[in-house]
C-alpha cells in the first residue's frame, strides 16, 4: 500500500493556512472602520482647519490650536470640505461663540446631503452666514452623519476662527503654522499621511 501520510499532512496544512489567513482579510476589511476619517475640511479652502482630518470624538477631536481663520461679521462664507470614504448620510455645519461650546445652539447649515456612488474624493461646499457678533475665541463645526447605523456614527471637523466688526480689514494672510495633524487617526495606507492639497486614499468600510 502507498504511503501517503505527507501529502495528506501539507494538504490539510495548506488548506488551514488559506482558512486562517482568509480569516484575516476579512478581520481587516471590518477592524479599519473607524481607525481614519471619512472627511475633513479642505486645507487649501476658506478655513484653516485644525486638524488635517475629521475625527470621532466630539466636538472637535483636539483642543484650539494657533491656526486661525479671520472672518468679517455677517459675511458670506463658502464652508468646503470633502468625503473620501463614501457612506450615506449628511453634514451639519455649526458655531461655538467660544470655547468649543454652544455648537448645537448656532447651526449655520443642517441636512446638507451626502452624495453617494461616483469618484472620491468628492468635494462638497456650502455657503453659510458668518454670525454678526465678532469673536476672538470661536469655532466653526462640520459634522458628517454616517446613516448606516442608528443614532448615526459622527465624524467632527473644526476651524479656529476669529470674526471681526463688520468694516474691518482682514490680515492680508492667515497668519499661523500649518495645521499639525494632532489627534488624528492613522490614514488607510500606513505611514502615508495627506499633505493638504493631497487626497486621502479611498477605502470602502462601515461606520
Ligand atoms: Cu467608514
Amino acid at each position: 500500500m502507498q504511503w501517503d501520510g505527507p501529502m495528506k499532512a501539507i494538504t490539510v496544512k495548506d488548506t488551514i493556512l488559506s482558512l486562517v489567513l482568509g480569516l484575516i482579510s476579512i478581520q481587516l476589511i471590518f477592524l479599519h472602520v473607524d481607525a481614519h476619517a471619512h472627511n475633513r475640511l479642505l486645507p487649501t479652502g476658506t478655513l484653516l482647519p485644525r486638524n488635517l482630518l475629521a475625527n470621532k470624538v466630539g466636538p472637535c477631536g483636539s483642543p484650539r490650536g494657533a491656526t486661525v481663520t479671520y472672518l468679517i461679521a455677517g459675511q458670506q462664507l463658502n464652508v468646503q470640505f470633502e468625503e473620501f470614504i463614501d457612506h450615506p448620510g449628511y453634514y451639519r455645519i455649526a458655531f461655538s461663540p467660544s470655547g468649543d461650546l454652544g455648537f448645537d445652539q448656532n447651526v449655520l447649515a443642517d441636512q446638507i446631503p451626502d452624495i453617494q456612488g461616483g469618484t472620491l474624493p468628492r468635494p462638497y461646499s456650502k455657503i453659510v452666514t458668518v454670525p454678526n457678533t465678532p469673536c476672538t475665541n470661536c469655532t466653526i463645526q462640520v459634522i458628517q452623519y454616517m446613516t448606516e447605523v442608528n443614532p448615526p456614527s459622527l465624524y467632527f471637523s473644526c476651524a479656529d476662527v476669529v470674526i471681526l466688526p463688520q468694516g474691518s480689514v482682514l490680515p492680508p494672510i492667515n497668519p499661523g503654522p500649518a495645521p499639525a495633524p494632532s489627534g488624528t487617526p492613522p490614514s488607510p495606507t500606513p505611514g502615508a499621511s495627506p499633505a493638504p492639497g493631497s487626497s486621502p486614499k479611498s477605502v470602502e468600510c462601515i461606520p
